[in-house]
């Protein structure tokens, strides 16, 4: 039997445009994700959000010698969902970047409020099926999708549901022939309900 869960990545204000980092289509998506979000909830099917959660000072800052502008600094309102992603009340939260020496993406090394790991969360719900959408493609769901397939989960990356930050144009084209050739899949809304439709 497959288990499901969403995994919705980092749809954060930072992340849309207007925001500190702004990904172009960031906020065209977060219609498409409410409509997975409902199939999965109405399933009782779990939902798992994940928020980049910088402390002030972080060397994935420009800087402090990294490569991005402030943003997502844990607390602050960009760091906030975007208002138009509507999460159900029992949505699992994880925090990720939180740690000032480190550079990193995945969600993976996202943790819930009490330090339990994502891996440990999808492994007590019997996850064996993740579904992964939001942003960015070339980032977080490119790490996270790597990091779900080398853990054995079966992934679906929903096409339509995520955007890139493409510091270089093609990086999300690129990302997701990575991901594809680490054996996820591919999945567009408009065929989503067949697979939702299937026992
Ligand atoms: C991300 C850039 C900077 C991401 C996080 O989660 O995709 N991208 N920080
Ligand atoms: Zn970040």
């Amino acid at each position: 039997m497959t288990n499901n869960a969403l995994l919705v990545v980092d749809v954060q204000n930072d992340f849309c445009p207007g925001g500190a980092l702004g990904v172009s289509g960031g906020t065209e998506i977060i219609p498409v994700i409410n409509t997975y979000i409902e199939k999965f909830s109405s399933r009782h099917w779990p939902v798992i959000a994940t928020r980049d959660w910088h402390p002030v000072k972080t060397k994935h800052f420009k800087e402090y010698g990294g490569m991005w502008p402030v943003h997502c600094v844990r607390e602050t309102p960009g760091a906030e969902f975007h208002p138009m992603l509507h999460l159900p009340l029992t949505t699992i939260l994880v925090y990720k970047g939180m740690d000032p020496e480190k550079d990193s993406y995945s969600a993976f090394h996202a943790e819930d409020k009490n330090g339990t790991s994502l891996e440990k969360i999808l492994r007590s719900l019997k996850t064996s099926q993740i579904w992964i959408a939001g942003l960015a493609t070339d980032y977080c769901v490119k790490f996270s999708a790597l990091d779900a397939r080398n853990l054995g989960f079966h992934v679906k990356i929903l096409i339509d549901a995520v955007r890139g930050v493409n510091v270089q144009p093609w990086d999300s084209e690129h990302a997701v022939q990575e991901i594809v050739k680490k054996g996820a899949e591919i999945i567009r809304s408009e065929n989503a309900d067949e697979i939702f439709e299937q026992p």
